[in-house]
């Protein structure tokens, strides 16, 4: 049964680059319907599709998810050779826990630093909410590839990483000073051809 998956657009969806990049990034075949964003059309649009009113969905024959981490579930249930969370169980509930506090955390940064991956800029002046958001994104990562030795966060690719993959786009749009481990993740993220074809397809969108 063929799987349709409704994003925002490329330019500046943080939530619908989640479930895209894991989609992708395990080989899962898909369709895409891509809404753009901030026009006057776009809430009707996402309306057609989402109950929520916010994207990305999820439609697979009858069933319908929305919201990213929901989604993300969702793939696991149905594909649990591709092991989409960590396979021990200790690594599972800290995968859940630092997936659950991206996804419902981190308000200061992402106001301050929202998602444009067409854009680059100077390293603004960070309001303290921001840096404390930074500093503990940076905690999570450091202490994840420690204990797994990366490249990702926990040893492979995991739905962890499909959930922090929008935080590595802000850290090089806003030119945010990095060293170490925190800079090799990015690297890393940027580097899987999956997220150079959500920035090419971003590009070709002309927006931001
Ligand atoms: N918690 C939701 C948040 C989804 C969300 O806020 N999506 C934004 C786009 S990135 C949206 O649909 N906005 C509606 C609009 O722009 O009209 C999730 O994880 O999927």
């Amino acid at each position: 049964m063929d799987m349709t998956l409704v994003v925002g657009s490329k330019t500046f969806s943080s939530w619908s680059l989640r479930p895209w990049l894991l989609l992708k990034q395990m080989n899962i075949p898909f369709k895409e319907v891509v809404i753009a964003l901030n026009q006057v059309s776009t809430r009707e649009r996402i309306r057609q599709y989402s109950p929520s009113g916010r994207i990305p969905v999820l439609l697979h024959g009858e069933v319908r998810i929305w919201d990213s981490l929901a989604i993300a579930e969702y793939l696991n249930d149905l594909f649990p050779e591709k092991k989409l969370w960590p396979a021990k169980i200790e690594e599972r509930a800290l995968a859940r826990s630092v997936s659950a506090e991206m996804h419902s955390g981190f308000a200061a940064m992402r106001q301050q630093m929202s998602m444009n991956v067409n854009k680059r800029f100077a390293t603004p002046a960070l309001s303290d909410d921001t840096q404390g958001d930074l500093k503990r994104v940076f905690e999570i990562w450091n202490d994840c590839l420690a204990r797994s030795g990366g490249p990702f966060l926990f040893g492979s690719f995991s739905i962890a990483d499909a959930m922090f993959a929008p935080v590595t786009t802000r850290l090089t749009t806003y030119s945010i000073p990095l060293t170490g481990a925190i800079e090799k993740y990015v690297q890393t993220i940027a580097a899987l051809p999956a997220m150079r074809e959500w920035i090419q397809g971003a590009q070709a969108e002309g927006e931001g």
